[in-house]
Order: C-alpha cells, then structure tokens, then sequence
C-alpha cells in the first residue's frame, strides 16, 4: 500500500516526505551504548524503509527494571544471557519466528550451543556479541607504578595493597555485581557461579576492601575516561576497552591503552537479541534481527565496537587486527580459562543486590 501510494506520488511529481507520517513504519531498538555502528542503522532504514528509534542502556539491571514494568515500547533488546534466563521464566519474550530469519543460517554453532543453556533450543533469542571481562590500562601510568610487565592477573587488581598502586591515576570498576562477583569469587577459589549466600558475602567482603581506591563504579564511562587519561585502569569489557584504545589513538594524545584476560580466568558473556512479547512492531522487529544476522553487517558492528560478534560467516570480513585479536576472538587455550554463570533465582537475586549496594557505598 505505501509503495503505491509513493509511486502515485511520484508519477505526480509530489514530494513523498508529506505522505510519510501516514505509512511511515519504525522500530523502537533498545540496546547496550557503544554496540552498534551507527551507519547499520541508517542502512537499514534506507534498504527497508523502517525508520530506527534507538535508545541505549550500560546495565542489565536498568534494561530488566523497564522490562518488569511493561509496555516499554520496545521491539528488539539485548539481554545478557543470565538476565535472558530469568526474564524468558517471567514471560517476557515472544519466541522469535524462525521462518522470518533467513540469516539465522549464519549464526555461529558454538556459541549458539553456549546460548542454548539459557534459551534451551535458542527459542527466544540470537546471539549479538560475546565477550570476556577483563583489565584495560594506561600502559605508560601502570609501567611507572609496577614495571614492565603490566598486568596478567587479578592479584594485581583485586588485592587492596595493589589495587592501591593505582588509586593517584584513577581506577574504574563496573557497575555489574554479576561481573564482579563472579570474577571475585572465581579469585578466591570458590565456584564463580555459586549461590551460596556466604559466598557471596566474602566476595563482597573482598571487593568493599577495594572501594576506597576506586573512583567510580560504572558501565560506560571508563572508555572515555581511559582514552582521555583522565583514569590509568578500568574492570571492564573486552570490545570497550578497545575502543577505548581506539580513541586515544584517534585523539592522537599519547595515551596507550591495553586490555588483558587475566592468566587466572574470567567471566565470559553473551549479549542476545530478543523481542519483548508486548513487541508494537513484531514484524520489523525480526527484520532488524535478520539485518544483524547479515555476516557484512555483523562485521561491521564488530569493526565499529571490538566485540566479538555471534555470526560465524562474519569472521573472514573483519580486519585481522581484530579477527585475530585473541583479546576479542580467544584461542582455545584462552577459552578454557573463562568461565560463565547462570542467573540467580530471586532470593539470591535480592541479597547479590543489597551485597552490591555494600560494596559500591559501604552500607
Ligand atoms: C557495550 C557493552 C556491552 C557489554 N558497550 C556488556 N553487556
């Protein structure tokens, strides 16, 4: 209908732009800050028509509290797989037809395996991004507080006496209980996927020891605060800090930056698209799904933010700085070394959460 009123248009020499409002369809995205490049979205709506509201989030926690509270708007979201979990169990999400997703061809099997333990038979979702959590750093700051060697393991973090080495230049930590939990626990030789009320206890008990030579708990802002030398060490994510990295480059302002999987392990995660079932625009929500599922396009996200994407015909299109970046694509020794989680059920939930507040305000 909207193309033959555009062509009558056309044909009658009138401009389409007054017509637009009337047939004018558009999809509400809510996803991660610094996760897309922004030129997918304006080729998707120049290739389908489908004009992109596009709202970002730095927290599970902020995207699951809009999700609890319905009616949000949204047509495709990106949980971590955890979150994914316990919101698919609260009926949250459509399963995603299948039948509109020609590019699901292209998905990369293992990780869609990994997927399917949080979305037995990947019913609700598809992968977007996988990643570890792990140390970016000043190169030149770390150097004249500990050496060359930089930084290789968490001792050299999550120890107060160490930790504090960096404290005069700055140091960032993730607003994630999720990630610092599980990498706390996993330092101290406990299952980083336990449960266990006391376990978490001396986690927190661990990382509160931390929070005076931390400057700020947060998601997003490290990247900026790394590449303007504003801070010398982040716990952060593997594709963010190389963006990071990137901007100091860009800048050309003398700031190195480098980001490490520690030798002793850590936190691997999956990012995942899904439709909410309350979804305005279901049908263009699984084409914007599909259009990420193209390999060009998933390359493309990957070049623009360093994450490792979950579309396996996508890998021989990006540059091999970053296809062979074991950083962002790790080898199988490194693969080992990482570990992953499952969500917490409710009372759990609630007491990881005041732990969290804990750490962050010592209260
Ligand atoms: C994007 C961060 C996504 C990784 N900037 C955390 N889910």
């Amino acid at each position: 209908m909207r193309r033959i009123c555009a062509s009558v248009l056309v044909a009658l020499g009138i401009s389409c732009a007054c017509a637009a409002s009337a047939a004018e369809r558009s999809i509400n995205i809510y996803n991660w800050s610094d996760y897309i490049d922004p030129t997918v979205l304006e080729n998707f709506t120049r290739e389908t028509g489908v004009k992109v509201v596009y709202d970002t989030y730095d927290s599970n926690e902020i995207l699951e509290t809009r999700l609890l509270a319905g009616n949000a708007g949204y047509d495709v979201v990106a949980p971590s797989a955890t979150f994914l979990q316990r919101q698919i169990k609260a009926g949250v999400y459509q399963p995603l037809d299948k039948s509109k997703l020609p590019n699901l061809k292209n998905v990369w099997p293992e990780i869609a395996a990994r997927l399917a333990r949080y979305d037995p038979g990947n019913v609700y979702a598809v992968n977007y991004m996988w990643f570890t959590t792990g140390v970016a750093y000043n190169v030149a700051k770390i150097k004249e507080r500990i050496g060359d060697k930089g930084i290789v393991g968490w001792d050299q973090v999550l120890k107060p006496e160490n930790l504090r080495k960096f404290a005069d230049c700055g140091v960032y930590v993730l607003d994630s209980p999720e990630d610092m939990f599980s990498i706390a626990l996993n330092y101290l030789k406990l299952d980083p996927n336990s449960k266990d009320a006391g376990d978490i206890r001396r986690a927190a008990d661990l990382l509160s020891g931390l929070r005076r030579y931390v400057k700020k708990f947060h998601s997003s802002e490290y990247i900026n605060a790394l590449a303007n030398g504003d801070i010398c060490l982040a716990i952060g994510w593997a594709g963010d800090s190389f963006q990071a990295r990137n901007r100091a480059r860009e800048a050309a302002n003398g700031v190195d930056i480098a980001y490490v999987i520690p030798q002793d392990g850590t936190l691997m995660s999956l990012d995942n698209l899904a439709i909410p079932k309350d979804a305005p625009h279901t049908d263009d929500a699984h084409l914007f799904i599909d259009y990420l599922l193209r390999p060009d396009v998933a390359a493309r996200n990957t070049k623009v933010t360093n994450f490792a994407n979950g579309v396996l015909a996508s890998r021989a299109l990006i540059d091999k700085d970053i296809s062979d970046n074991p950083a962002i694509y790790p080898e199988p020794a490194t693969m080992r070394r990482l570990f992953t989680v499952t969500a917490p059920d409710q009372p759990i939930q609630k007491i990881v959460t005041r732990e969290w507040t804990r750490v962050k305000t010592g209260r």
